[in-house]
C-alpha cells in the first residue's frame, strides 16, 4: 500500500468521544516505550505524526489518525509502566477495556512486544484478555534492530510457546525496526487486504 496522506485526527479521553465508526480502524498498543508511537510515523513515512518519546508514559489518550483518507489508524497509551498511581492504572483499564470491546469498526489490534526480552507476563495476560474479548489482534516484535537476529527469533519463539499453552490457534506476527524501516510493508499489506474485506471503505 503507498501512503498518499496521513493526518492526525483528535485525541480522545474516552471511546464515546472518538470519530464516528465510519472507517475500517486498527490500534497499536503495548508496553509502555515500546515504541508504538515510532512504529505509527515508520508506517506512515512521517516522523513527526505520532509522539515518541524516551520517558514512557508519553501517550495518554486514545489518538486517532486518518490515513489515505480510508482507514483508522490509533495510537493507544502503553501498559506496565510502573510509575503511574493505581488509581491512573485502573482508569487506563477501563478506558482501554471499553475502547477495544466497544469500537465496532475496530478491524485488528497489533500488540507490540519488545524482542529483545523473551516472553512477558504483562504481555501473555494481555493477549489472554484480548482473547476472551474476542478481539482480533496480530503480534508486532519491535526494535529488532537492538539484538542479533537470533536473539529476535529466541525470544519470539519463547512468546509463541508461551501462547501455545493456551492457545490452539497462534495470531500472525511481524518482526519490526522503526530506526532500520524493517516490517513496514508487510504490514501495510496486512491492513490493505482487511480494509479491502470490511466494506466500510469506499
Ligand atoms: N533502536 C530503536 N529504537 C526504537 C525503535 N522504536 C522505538 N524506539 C525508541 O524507543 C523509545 C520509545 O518509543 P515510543 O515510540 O515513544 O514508544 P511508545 O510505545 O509510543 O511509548 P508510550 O507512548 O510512552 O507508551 C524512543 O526513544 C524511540 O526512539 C526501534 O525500532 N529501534
Ligand atoms: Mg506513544
Amino acid at each position: 500500500m503507498l501512503i498518499k496522506s496521513a493526518e492526525y485526527v483528535i485525541s480522545s479521553p474516552d471511546f464515546t468521544k472518538c470519530p464516528a465508526p465510519d472507517k475500517p480502524e486498527y490500534a497499536f498498543i503495548g508496553r509502555s516505550n515500546v515504541g508504538k508511537s515510532s512504529l505509527i510515523n515508520m508506517l506512515c513515512d512521517n516522523r513527526k505524526l505520532a509522539k515518541t518519546s524516551a520517558t514512557p508514559g508519553k501517550t495518554q489518550m486514545i489518538n486517532h489518525f486518518v490515513v489515505n483518507k480510508e482507514w483508522y489508524l490509533v495510537d493507544l497509551p502503553g501498559y506496565g509502566f510502573a510509575k503511574v498511581s493505581h488509581n491512573a492504572r485502573n482508569r487506563w483499564g477501563q478506558m482501554i477495556e471499553n475502547y477495544l470491546r466497544k469500537r465496532e469498526n475496530l478491524v485488528n489490534v497489533f500488540v507490540l512486544l519488545d524482542s529483545r526480552h523473551t516472553a512477558q507476563k504483562i504481555d501473555l495476560e494481555f493477549v489472554d484478555q484480548l482473547g476472551k474479548w474476542e478481539v482480533p489482534f496480530c503480534l508486532v516484535f519491535t526494535k529488532a534492530d537492538k539484538e542479533k537476529q537470533k536473539t529476535v527469533s529466541a525470544n519470539i519463539r519463547s512468546f509463541l510457546d508461551a501462547m501455545r499453552k493456551t492457545w490452539q490457534f497462534l495470531p500472525p506476527h511481524f518482526v519490526t525496526s522503526a530506526v532500520k524501516k524493517v516490517g513496514r510493508d508487510k504490514i501495510l499489506d496486512f491492513i490493505e487486504g482487511h480494509t479491502k474485506q470490511t466494506g466500510l471503505s469506499s
